[in-house]
């Protein structure tokens, strides 16, 4: 009879015994603005870095960093490979970046700001840095900005270039997008530091920033941050090519705890779809210092995504 209890209890144990990832999953940083990708069966996670005071009011963000994992539930931190100090060009703060992988090469797009100086009059700007390893080191690739605010000029703020994500077709074309108030996108060549043809914009439903575009089966998906007259969200559109159009699709996620931003990064890994979101959760986070969560994420039939539900336990080791 006790043997029975006692192996009932192991059976449990190694049934349920299994831990979740728990969220935030980084808590020895203020993390933000996630931008997953998978390169050779690991995740790395690029993120904003939140250093601001506890009684601060604006942003302190002074370096990107870098995290991987291979369970999605243990992560390694690889520190700060880059900052806007790695530009010559740039000055403030280190606004949210994307990293992607194109022929062995790492391209790392990151929001900025630009000194005053023969090429810009100041504010956002996005600039791109290489490395051959995922985790650096990482240099300017260009040595001066790739998208400096005179370029656009579809909205009179400063910082309206901010926001990288880059996707690359499944024919090999890369498209940069990016944007505050509206939501801009070019080609980039195959060197990936060039556009390759003119500069787009357009605003999605409810668009604030952050977007983020992939393709899944034969759709391409826009996610991003919304907002309406409550904290950030996040919204999405589809559309059968990734220079659109563009059709509305409803809300992912709702606004999150103690953080009036949002910003969404999506990764498949090991068979199961991964949505990585900040919120102001650790203990003395806020709005200028957040935490970089991740959930599950799951697809109707048609295509469409339902609602994310933010847990506080997150995910279960990847297998
Ligand atoms: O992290 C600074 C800014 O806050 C990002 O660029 C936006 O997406 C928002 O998350």
């Amino acid at each position: 009879m006790k043997s029975t209890f006692y192996l009932t209890f192991l059976f449990c144990l190694g049934f349920f015994g299994k831990s979740y990832s728990q969220n935030p999953i980084i808590t020895d940083v203020f993390t933000a603005d996630p931008a997953p990708i998978v390169y050779q069966d690991t995740v790395f996670l690029y993120t904003s870095h939140d250093t601001a005071s506890v009684e601060a009011t604006n942003y302190q963000m002074k370096d990107w960093l870098v995290f991987s994992s291979t369970d999605m539930v243990n992560w390694t931190n690889h520190g700060a490979p880059l900052s806007p100090k790695s530009f010559s060009w740039a000055t403030g703060d280190a606004y949210a970046a994307h990293c992607v992988e194109k022929d062995g090469k790492f391209y790392w797009y990151v929001s900025t700001f630009h000194k005053k100086d023969e090429n810009s009059n100041g504010g956002a700007a996005i600039g791109v840095a290489v490395s051959d390893s995922p985790t650096g080191p990482f240099k300017d690739a260009l040595g001066k900005a790739l998208i400096v605010n005179e370029m656009t000029t579809d909205n009179e703020h400063g910082w309206d270039d901010i926001d990288p994500a880059v996707f690359i077709d499944d024919d090999g074309q890369a498209y940069l997008y990016w944007g505050n108030g509206s939501c801009k996108w070019a080609k980039l060549k195959d060197n990936m530091v060039e556009l390759d043809g003119p500069i787009h914009h357009f605003k999605p439903k409810h668009f604030i920033e952050g977007p983020w575009v992939y393709k899944r089966q034969d759709l391409y998906y826009l996610v991003y941050a919304s907002a309406g007259t409550k904290p950030e969200m996040i919204e999405y559109c589809t559309a059968s090519s990734p220079e659109g159009p563009w059709n509305y699709q409803g809300i992912i996620m709702e606004n999150v705890p103690n953080c009036f931003t949002v910003h969404s990064g999506i990764a498949t890994y090991k068979g199961k779809d991964y949505f990585f979101y900040h919120n102001g959760t650790l203990p003395t986070g806020g709005s200028y210092r957040r935490s970089i969560c991740v959930d599950y994420m799951h697809y109707n039939e048609d295509g469409t995504i339902r609602k994310v539900t933010q847990t506080k336990e997150g995910v279960l080791p990847a297998e």
